[in-house]
Order: structure tokens, then C-alpha cells, then sequence
């Protein structure tokens, strides 16, 4: 008698205790934008923080860069079932943000919002605590402009259209407001470990 162990086929090496239900490994990193890819020169960049209406602080690119940078490796879960392992991340940690302003977080929810008109909204506790960053870099190197340089939002644990590309601000709201996928039929909070893709998952 012979167990399958030793004569099997070759063992599946696809780890998939980090791959989220109905996701699919790739090894290239995919662009998927709603529209045409925004130019931002350094020169036009701005991040600016808001509660509510009322701006806080704004930061040129120069100011931006001159914030503490944090290093990330995670994986990346997009709504339309791929996945990315490893993903080496550079950028400014929220938390970072905010005591750079002299702010706690302020409101239970986040609306971010970028230079292309997208926004997404995400639970202000989802982008704290080391959990989120305004991503300059991408595998070493300044991120790439179809992958949403010069600065991009990265929230790593939700599906990755919570991570506004070309980002220009985030602001805090008391409610949780719809952003431009939510509004569309994705869900309000895109955990994909529970696959929440769409409104009523
Ligand atoms: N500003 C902006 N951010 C965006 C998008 C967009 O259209 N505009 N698309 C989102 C979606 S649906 C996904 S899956 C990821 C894709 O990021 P990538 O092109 O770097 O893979 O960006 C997200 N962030
Ligand atoms: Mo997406």
C-alpha cells in the first residue's frame, strides 16, 4: 500500500491560504482604471485633508516627501479575481499623515478622493494603525503613472478599488458615503476575505 503523498502528482504549491474564495493567482501586476490616465506633475501635486467640508492641511510634493516612509509587503486582491502576492509598497503611513496635521482620527469614515474624479470610502479604522499608506513606490521604484503615480492610496486588506490611484486628498465624514464603485454597485466595505464584491454579498 502506497499513500497519494509519494505517488501523486505533483503537489499544488500555490499557497492558498493567502488566496482569498473565487481569486486567481497572477505574476503580473494588471492596470485597470475607470478612465484615461491623469498627468500630475510634481509641480501641480497637492494632498490635501479635510473634515468635512473644512480643509485641515495641504501638502505640496516637496512637504509630502519630506514625511516619514514606511515600507509594506502585501497582497493584493482585486474584485475582478486576481491576486498578487508580495507586493513591495513604499509611501506614507496614514497615521503619519494625521500626526503630521496634529489630528486624530477625527470621523468613523474616509472618503478618498483623486485627480481623475474617483473616490472610494473606507472605514477612517481601516486606515489606521499601520494598516494603510499613500504609496509613492511601487517594487523600488517611483510608482508608475497607469498604476496611479505620482501617489496612490493603498488599503492592502480590502479589494484593491479601495485603493484610489492619484490620489489628492481624504476626507472625513461622519457617515459612511458611497464612492464612485460603491455607488455602482460594489460594496461598502469590499472585504474579500468574505467576498464582498457586490452591494448585497
Ligand atoms: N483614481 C482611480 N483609482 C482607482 C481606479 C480608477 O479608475 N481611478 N480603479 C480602481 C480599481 S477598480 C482597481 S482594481 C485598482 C487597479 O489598480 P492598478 O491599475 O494599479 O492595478 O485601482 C483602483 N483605483
Ligand atoms: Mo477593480
Amino acid at each position: 500500500m502506497v499513500t497519494r503523498g509519494f505517488t501523486g502528482r505533483p503537489r499544488n504549491t500555490e499557497p492558498t491560504d493567502r488566496i482569498p474564495p473565487g481569486q486567481h493567482l497572477v505574476d503580473y501586476f494588471p492596470v485597470l482604471s475607470a478612465g484615461p490616465t491623469p498627468h500630475i506633475t510634481p509641480e501641480k501635486w497637492r494632498f490635501t485633508l479635510k473634515i468635512g467640508p473644512r480643509p485641515v492641511k495641504t501638502w505640496t510634493w516637496d512637504e509630502f516627501n519630506a514625511l516619514p516612509m514606511t515600507k509594506m509587503v502585501r497582497d493584493i486582491h482585486c474584485v475582478t479575481t486576481w491576486s498578487m502576492l508580495d507586493s513591495q509598497w513604499e509611501g506614507v503611513l496614514i497615521d503619519d499623515i494625521l500626526a503630521d496635521a496634529y489630528i486624530e482620527p477625527p470621523t468613523p469614515f474616509t472618503l478618498a478622493h483623486s485627480f481623475d474624479g474617483y473616490s472610494t470610502n473606507v472605514p477612517t479604522a481601516d486606515l489606521v494603525t499601520g494598516k494603510a499608506m499613500v504609496a509613492l513606490k511601487y517594487a523600488g521604484k517611483p510608482l508608475e503613472r497607469d498604476h496611479g503615480g505620482p501617489a496612490r492610496l493603498l488599503v492592502p486588506h480590502l479589494y484593491f478599488w479601495k485603493s484610489a490611484k492619484w490620489i489628492n486628498g481624504l476626507q472625513f465624514t461622519e457617515r459612511d458615503e458611497a464612492g464612485f464603485w460603491e455607488l455602482r454597485g460594489y460594496h461598502i466595505y469590499g472585504d474579500p476575505w468574505r467576498e464582498q464584491r457586490y452591494t448585497h454579498d
